[in-house]
């Protein structure tokens, strides 16, 4: 199995260890499978070819695995997970509650996360980002006091590390620079855990040394 994984040459600061190549990067590594970079120019990812071949809103990341071209952060962590029981168990109740949580970071948490992020960091001066800002930070710290309370005193939101914690992570990751986990320390604890993973550390260093030039091929 050969996969290349497109990410971007350089980034913003303030993206750094954010962008959603680093989820794949993540999985991969979780699973042991090696992989290589498609590296991005600025705006390329706008561009004719990339968009056909690769994600059709112009977006990383996307991967080329043999014949498969598949874009979708969460789908692509579910397509690794099928080779990879560290990622989805093989026992289908646990594979399914593996699945609900990757839906439920993307479709109940990044969905609000997200939102608010785009308004701090783009529109911070508008005056209907101001408007918005105080529902949208009501309705997240709901959300986050609901995960919260599901998590409860476990390591992992199952009985162990899934591709459901590692999409979770990767969205409370957004939070990174505020103080809204604050109040919910086994949250923090559990970010934490997470980005102590060693899988998770060779794919943000290798996120980072592809921006930097520094990275040697897999
Ligand atoms: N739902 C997509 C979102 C992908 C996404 O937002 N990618 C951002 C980087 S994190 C991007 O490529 N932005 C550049 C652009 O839209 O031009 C996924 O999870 O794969």
């Amino acid at each position: 199995m050969t996969i290349q994984l497109s990410a971007f040459k350089s980034i913003p600061d303030f993206a750094r260890g954010q962008v959603r190549d680093l989820r794949v990067r993540w999985a991969l590594e979780e699973a042991g499978i090696p992989y290589t970079t498609k590296l991005l120019g600025q705006g390329e990812q706008k561009s004719e070819p990339y968009v056909t071949d690769w994600q059709p809103f112009g977006q990383v990341p996307a991967i080329h695995e043999d014949g498969l071209h598949m874009f979708e952060s969460g789908a692509i962590v579910l397509h690794i997970g099928e080779t990879s029981d560290v990622l989805l168990p093989k026992d289908p109740a646990g594979r399914a509650r593996a699945t609900q949580w990757l839906l439920c970071a993307l479709n109940t948490m990044e969905v609000v996360i997200q939102q608010y992020a785009s308004i701090n960091i783009f529109f911070a001066n508008e005056e209907w980002a101001k408007l918005r800002k105080p529902s949208l930070e009501e309705q997240m710290k709901g959300r986050l006091h609901a995960l919260s309370k599901a998590l409860g005193s476990k390591d992992w939101l199952d009985a162990r590390f899934t591709a459901g914690d590692l999409l979770m992570i990767t969205v409370l990751r957004i939070l990174n620079g505020t103080n809204f986990l604050d109040a919910t320390p086994n949250l923090v604890a559990y970010k934490k855990r997470g980005e102590a993973r060693s899988a998770f550390q060779r794919a943000l260093n290798a996120q980072i040394a592809d921006i930097e030039g520094t990275r040697s091929a897999a």
